[in-house]
C-alpha cells in the first residue's frame, strides 16, 4: 500500500476510513471508555497531563510520579477492555498478521489538549511499527529527529487518517501541537480521538 505522504518516515495514509466506518468505531471506543474510562495521566514530573486516555488490549499506558509505563489493569483494577475488531482490522492490513497489537491506547483531546514533543520508547522491540488513526477534530502533528532540538516538519491529521511509524520514524521525536476545536462534528461535543496500536513486549 502507498502512503498519500511520507514525512521522514512517518508515512501518513489518508481518509482511510471514510465516515460511516468512523462512526462504527466511536460506537465501539465508547464501550472501550464505558469499561475503562478515561483517566488524566499524572508524568513523572507530577503534573496532569492535558489529554485524558485510557486503552484496550492486554497492556494498557499508564504513567504516575513513578514513569511512564504499560499496566496490565486499568487504574480501577479491572483489565483492559478488547481491542475492538475494526481496530485489529486496520493493524492487520497496515503491519500484516504476523503480531496483533498488544494495546490499542485512546488518547482524548479536548480544547485546549496539546501534547509535547516525545519519543515512544516504553516497548521492549521496537522493530515493530506503530500505527496511528485519527478521529475527530484536526490536529496539527509535529516529527523531528531522533535526537531532541533538531529540525522538525508538521501536518494537519484528520479524521479517518492512519500514520504508520516504522524503520527511521519508531524513535523519532513527534507531538500533537494543537487541535481546531470543533472542526469535525464526527464527536458530539468536539475533540480529537487518537488511537496509537503498539506491540508492548
Ligand atoms: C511516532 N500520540 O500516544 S499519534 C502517543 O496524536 C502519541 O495522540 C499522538 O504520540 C496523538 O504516544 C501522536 C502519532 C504517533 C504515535 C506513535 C509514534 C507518532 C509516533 C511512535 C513513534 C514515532
Ligand atoms: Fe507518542
Amino acid at each position: 500500500m502507498q502512503p498519500d505522504e511520507t514525512i521522514s518516515g512517518f508515512r501518513i495514509f489518508r481518509e482511510v476510513l471514510d465516515r460511516a466506518a468512523q462512526e462504527a468505531l466511536v460506537a465501539d471506543l465508547r464501550a472501550v471508555a464505558a469499561a475503562a474510562p478515561l483517566f488524566s495521566p499524572v508524568t513523572p514530573f507530577g503534573r496532569p497531563m492535558r489529554v485524558r486516555m485510557t486503552s484496550a488490549g492486554r497492556y494498557g499506558w499508564y504513567s504516575d510520579r513513578s514513569g511512564y509505563r504499560y499496566e496490565r489493569r486499568h487504574p480501577s483494577g479491572r483489565p483492559w477492555p478488547d481491542i475492538p475488531a475494526p481496530v485489529l482490522e486496520l493493524w492487520r492490513r497496515f503491519v500484516g498478521s504476523g503480531r496483533d497489537p498488544d494495546c490499542c491506547l485512546v488518547n482524548h483531546y479536548g480544547e485546549g489538549a496539546r501534547m509535547g514533543l516525545h519519543q515512544d520508547r516504553d516497548e521492549a522491540d521496537f522493530g515493530w511499527p506503530v500505527v496511528s488513526l485519527s478521529l475527530g477534530d484536526e490536529a496539527l502533528f509535529r516529527m523531528g529527529g531522533t535526537t531532541r532540538g533538531g529540525p522538525t516538519s508538521s501536518v494537519w491529521l484528520r479524521s479517518g487518517d492512519v500514520v504508520v511509524m516504522g524503520g527511521e520514524a519508531r524513535l523519532c521525536y513527534h507531538g500533537i501541537d494543537r487541535i481546531r476545536f470543533g472542526s469535525s462534528t464526527l464527536l458530539r461535543g468536539g475533540g480529537r480521538v487518537n488511537l496509537t496500536l503498539r506491540v508492548v513486549d
